[in-house]
């Protein structure tokens, strides 16, 4: 049987088939288009199974079932969108039950950072090492654990929140409510907003040339960077710092042996990893950190769908 997920993101709906090897089926993009509400979103979902059903010549009788990755928070076990911030008017909206009454196939739903750690430890760079860390730089920091070859997702599937582990209890308030969270200092927005700080200071710097309409992004940055831009330079240094800052905390939590960086960010991974290693090796016990690899996730833009489409066979009784 197949196996089909659905990467429910505030800004697009990507929907996969693949079989049970993790090969790739059939896959189809819509925009979410969030604010037109819960109602609409959801018969874009449906649409897009169709689609993939039909692009891979299938009936639904042909899939094991349905897996959704969600923003958080949600209720795993009861299959229902709490109330994510990035898709307004989502109040305990009872997906899993929605798509099953649809589709009549059990539809199983986990955070979306987990599913894309699922999909790497199944089919990307964690090539099912038991104990596997997967952590997204991107617009936040997010990330999922397996522990033992199990997902760990903990009482209420919010486990692994590693972009809101405080680095620094001095640190601004973040939007969760705690301080100093890892993800103030090294996502993609906090590397932008350092960026955009220095050059309002007056800081000389190429980054405000490569910047559409003065908006600079963490691309921008990196950007800068292969240029040979200074200010670039101070401060994608100081990300690969306070990336090895947080990723030190999650090693002594997790002991993993492998640890695999997605989100738009790692496409920097190898301007990023000297610095980040020597901050790691300078900030864990050497015997948590033995063995331990650190290495860019494989999967890209389509490990949430793909999780979620494991889903199915991970926790299926
Ligand atoms: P999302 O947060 O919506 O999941 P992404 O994973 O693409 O999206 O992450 C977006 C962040 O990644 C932005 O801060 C963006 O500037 C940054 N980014 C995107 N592409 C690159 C790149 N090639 N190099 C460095 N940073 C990038
Ligand atoms: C935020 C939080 C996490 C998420 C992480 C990365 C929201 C909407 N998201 O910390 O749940 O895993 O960002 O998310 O509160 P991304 O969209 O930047 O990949
Ligand atoms: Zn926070």
């Amino acid at each position: 049987k197949f196996l089909c997920g659905i990467d429910l993101g505030g800004t697009k709906i990507n929907t996969v088939i693949i079989t049970n090897k993790g090969e790739m089926v059939s896959s189809y993009t819509l925009p979410t288009l969030a604010h037109e509400g819960p109602e609409k979103v959801i018969q874009r979902m449906k649409e897009t199974v169709y689609k993939v059903l039909e692009d891979a010549k299938l009936d639904v009788s042909d899939l094991e079932g349905i897996g959704v990755a969600s923003p958080g928070p949600l209720d795993a076990k009861k299959g229902i969108v709490l109330n994510p911030p990035n898709l307004p008017g989502w109040i305990d909206i009872t997906l899993a039950k929605i798509l099953e009454d649809e589709f009549k196939i059990p539809v199983k739903l986990q955070n979306d950072a987990n599913c894309a750690a699922l999909a790497e430890y199944y089919f990307g760079a964690g090539n099912r090492t038991k104990n596997f860390v997967y952590i997204t730089i991107s617009t936040g920091i997010g990330g999922g654990a397996i522990i033992d070859g199990k997902l760990y997702d903990g009482a209420n599937s919010n486990a692994a929140e590693f972009g809101h582990a405080s680095i620094n209890f001095d640190g601004e308030k973040c939007q969760c409510g705690s301080y100093g969270c890892f993800e103030m200092y090294a996502s993609g927005t906090a590397l932008a907003n350092f960026a955009a700080k220095e050059i309002e200071k007056g800081r000389e710097s190429v980054i405000k040339d490569i910047a559409k309409d003065g908006k600079i992004t963490a691309k921008d940055v990196f950007e800068a960077y292969k240029m040979g831009d200074n200010l670039a330079k101070e401060l994608i240094e100081r990300e690969a710092f306070y990336l090895g800052v947080g990723i030190a905390n999650i090693i002594m939590n997790y002991n993993p042996e492998v640890i695999a960086l997605g989100g738009g960010v790692a496409n920097g991974f190898d301007i990023l990893y000297p610095i980040m290693i020597k901050t790691v090796e300078e900030r864990c016990y050497k015997a948590s950190f033995e063995g331990c690899k650190i290495v860019k996730a494989k999967l890209g833009q389509n490990s949430g769908a793909i999780g979620a489409a494991v889903l199915n066979i991970v926790f299926s009784k």
